[in-house]
């Protein structure tokens, strides 16, 4: 595939509610659509960074400058023959793994189009319709989080996952346990407590959670293991996998018993995959982080979670319960059963509707 020439797109989107974290409290969500032009046809792909160095050290700001200076002059006007000889050739830039897979995914679109396939055949996938929760961020109170989780019950949700941070944690689960003692429930810390805190998140563990994600540190899979120890509940890791080895490194430490995939934070599909597969090496169930994306993004996203060894409900909502206006034609629904399809057109099986794209652009670089 000669890539002719290359779009990015600094977006900037309104959220339909704020979503809060332990690192930070969010009203819209910027990203980069990616779109890279060869031979006639074009391949879009979305580089999660956000606009503040919150859940890892990348921004949009960076991710911009990586994809500009380094990533594009290294394919532009190359044939690129898919993701691996994609990650060869950028394989000299160190980290920027959210930059990386922004371009990886519109490569296999691009690729997809090509080939007449779905992202969901070229990766594998085996599953038409994937198992979906609801992230839900940090409220102004307990109560206020009960309502939301009931409100995304309704929607026919059937796993939450609410985020927690110190002084916001046990309070909330329980609440939320204690209204629906039945509901598959998980907790997500985002990196924001230390192994010295082990006895604060203790009683979580009496709260029949699916999995207790990023608890630590992100450069923190030892202490992990520390931490698993003194659990019954499964630690789930997120920031602390941004490569195949460290998915190696948490399975022989024993530092989690479930890994949240995200292509954006592993450098892309392709290396998704890979630990996808190390992880079904061992029996050790996977499931799909989202990170608030936009229709291009939960597209790769759904192709990604119908590989086999996706067993957990994924991060992957409606489209409805991000934005009241997305940049794809397509929406993404919830069917009744708490799942939503996976896309069977070629590449992702999206289109970008121009006008939203226009509403929402900051500023655009082309690179040709
Ligand atoms: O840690 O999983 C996370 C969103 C932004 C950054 C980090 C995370 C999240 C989510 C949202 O939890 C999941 C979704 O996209 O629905
Ligand atoms: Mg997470």
């Amino acid at each position: 595939m000669k890539i002719e020439s290359i779009t990015f797109h600094h977006l900037k989107m309104p959220l339909v509610s704020p979503f809060e974290t332990s690192f930070g409290r969010d009203i819209d969500r910027e990203c980069i659509l990616i779109t890279i032009h060869s031979e006639g046809m074009i391949g879009h792909g979305e580089c999660v960074a956000s606009r503040d160095p919150g859940y890892n050290y990348e921004t949009t700001g960076t991710a911009m400058h990586i994809l500009k200076d380094f990533i594009a002059p290294l394919i532009l006007g190359k044939d690129v023959k898919d993701a691996m000889d994609f990650q060869a050739r950028v394989s000299g830039i160190r980290g920027h793994h959210l930059a990386k897979a922004g371009m990886e995914m519109a490569l296999w679109d691009l690729l997809g189009k090509r080939t007449g396939k779905s992202l969901r055949e070229l990766l594998g996938g085996v599953r038409e319709k994937v198992e979906v929760g609801v992230s839900i961020g940090i409220q102004s109170s307990a109560q206020g989080l009960v309502r939301s989780a009931a409100d995304y019950i309704k929607q026919g949700y059937a796993r939450v996952k609410i985020k927690i941070k110190p002084g916001r944690d046990v309070e909330d689960a329980s609440a939320v346990r204690k209204e629906f003692p039945n509901l598959r429930l998980q907790v997500d810390a985002n990196s924001a407590y230390s192994l010295d805190d082990a006895k604060i998140l203790k009683p979580l563990d009496k709260l029949n959670l699916l999995l207790i994600e990023q608890p630590l540190f992100e450069d923190d899979i030892w202490d992990h293991h520390k931490l698993q120890d003194q659990f019954e509940t499964p630690i789930c890791l997120d920031e602390s996998i941004f490569s195949p080895r460290h998915a190696r490194y948490a399975i022989e430490m024993k530092a989690c018993r479930t890994i949240n995939i995200k292509a954006g934070r592993l450098g892309g599909l392709s290396q998704g995959v890979m630990v996808h597969d190390i992880c079904r090496e061992v029996s050790m169930p996977v499931w799909c982080g989202g990170m608030l994306e936009t229709g291009v993004g939960r597209a790769s996203n759904l192709a990604i979670a119908s590989l086999p060894n996706f067993i957990l409900p994924a991060d992957i909502s409606a489209s409805d319960r991000y934005y009241v206006r997305d940049i794809t034609n397509e929406s993404f629904t919830l069917n009744s059963d708490s799942t939503i399809d996976v896309p069977n057109g070629v590449g992702l099986g999206v289109t970008i509707n121009e006008d939203a794209l226009k509403e929402f652009t900051l500023a655009v670089v082309l690179i040709s």
